[in-house]
């Protein structure tokens, strides 16, 4: 091998999923995208000053493929930096950057429409080459391979289980056949946009519509590879301690969620040499903190608004987090709790949730004569939503979802609805 290689190895950036909220006067941007836009201007700078030979960025620019021109432009002014710095800057498409629609273009497309210097837009199955990419190094590249792709390849929908085979089929002979191609002397770097089995999942699963493309375990861990650099999953992880190559999730660059709220963010420095691969995470100090405060109120609470306030602590601990309070209060006490109080001390922070949970005294009760057996599961959920005080016209609607889902489970079919496609 020439020399060592240094690479940034960043993902899920995800730079519009708070777009909402609390603006910054001088921007006029949310203040959380500002959250998001802080660690992307820390990637590009620690990129330029660390003198990276190249950026690998493994998916999922924004929220969804519809990212307004504003968060466009956020995300080009700082795209743009590193082209203008000279550093190849892979760009691969996530799920989220992608239409399930044929022919429709891709969050990313327009870099590659204007042919952006040193800026490469991956979109399907791709290698890069030493020339294309100006470094001694060898790019295998799968983005997220949407189930519109496969179908139209003929793949049909009826067996899943025998459709994840035919696309691993497809995986193993791409990089079988990619690094059979490799030029002597270059190391080879496997960059994705997926799921692997092992992976500690977390709050991009419930952001994921489409089913989950998959690489095995096997492929990625192939000891012909020098690193792997993945995206899709938000935790930053490696798939492969101690071992070769080195497997590694860069996860998000903010937190999405209060799952996340003791999770560190940032990304990955990575320097491939003749000794091996080293992997440096570095991680972002400015990360907003997620605070989560329990509170249990007894039925001879006196005071259950100072309570609340006692567990929250001094209104100054809460300046500028985004903070989620859940109460759980008998339901004889909720009328005791001034929420506007509540709502007065958390006014530092730059969010506030708050969540009543409320309980019930009176159990469940069966009229005496009537076996349990005797009520179907129907009735028995009608009685449970009566027990908790809930009037017909609320449970109506969970009823009839109730009544779908037990005629599917007993394989009866489903009645017609009349509801619109989300
Ligand atoms: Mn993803």
């Amino acid at each position: 091998m020439p020399h060592s290689l240094r690479l940034l190895h960043f993902a899920d950036a995800h730079i519009d999923v708070a777009n909402y909220g609390r603006r910054d006067p001088e921007t006029g941007l949310p203040v959380r995208v500002m959250d998001f836009l802080r660690s992307l201007d820390e990637i590009v700078e620690a990129a330029i000053e660390e003198k990276v030979d190249l950026v690998l960025f493994a998916g999922d620019a924004f929220k969804d493929r519809h990212p307004t021109p504003t968060i466009q432009r956020e995300w080009a002014r700082r795209i743009l930096r590193l082209s203008k710095a000279g550093i190849p800057t892979v760009l691969l498409v996530g799920n989220h950057d992608l239409s399930p629609s044929w022919g429709r273009a891709h969050t990313l497309e327009l870099f590659r429409v204007f042919d952006v210097p040193n800026i490469h837009v991956v979109d399907r199955l791709q290698t890069l080459t030493p020339e294309t990419l100006g470094l001694p190094l060898y790019l295998i590249a799968i983005p997220w391979v949407h189930r519109s792709t496969l179908m139209a390849r003929g793949l049909s929908l009826t067996d899943p289980r025998a459709w994840q085979e035919e696309i691993h089929r497809l995986l193993y002979r791409f990089v079988e056949n990619a690094l059979a191609q490799k030029p002597d002397g270059v190391p080879a770097v496997l960059l994705a946009h997926a799921m692997v089995p092992g992976a500690q999942a977390g709050w991009e699963k419930f952001m994921s519509l489409d089913f989950t493309f998959t690489l095995p375990g096997s492929l990625v861990r192939d000891p012909r590879l020098h690193y792997v650099a993945l995206g899709h999953v938000h935790k930053q992880q490696d798939l492969n301690p101690g071992g070769h190559p080195p497997v590694w999730y860069a996860g998000s660059i903010e937190r999405v969620s209060f799952d996340e709220a003791k999770e560190e963010k940032g990304f990955l420095l990575v320097e491939i040499s003749s000794e091996g691969t080293r992997v440096t995470p570095r991680f972002f100090q400015h990360l907003r903190p997620f605070r989560t405060f329990y509170v249990r109120i007894s039925e001879n609470e006196p005071d259950p608004t100072a309570r609340v306030l006692e567990t929250l602590g001094p209104e100054e601990n809460l300046e500028g987090a985004v903070v989620r309070l859940v109460v759980e209060l008998p339901r004889e006490k909720e009328k005791a709790l001034d929420e506007r109080r509540v709502y007065r001390h958390t006014r530092a922070a730059l969010e506030f949730h708050l969540t009543k949970r409320l309980q019930d005294p009176q159990r469940l009760r069966l009229p005496p004569d009537v076996p349990v057996a005797q009520y179907s599961p129907l009735e028995l959920l009608e009685l449970y939503w009566q027990s908790k005080g809930r009037s017909p016209e609320e449970y109506a609607p969970l009823q009839k979802l109730a009544r779908e889902i037990i005629r599917q489970v007993e394989g009866q079919g489903t009645e017609p609805t009349q509801t619109d496609e989300p």
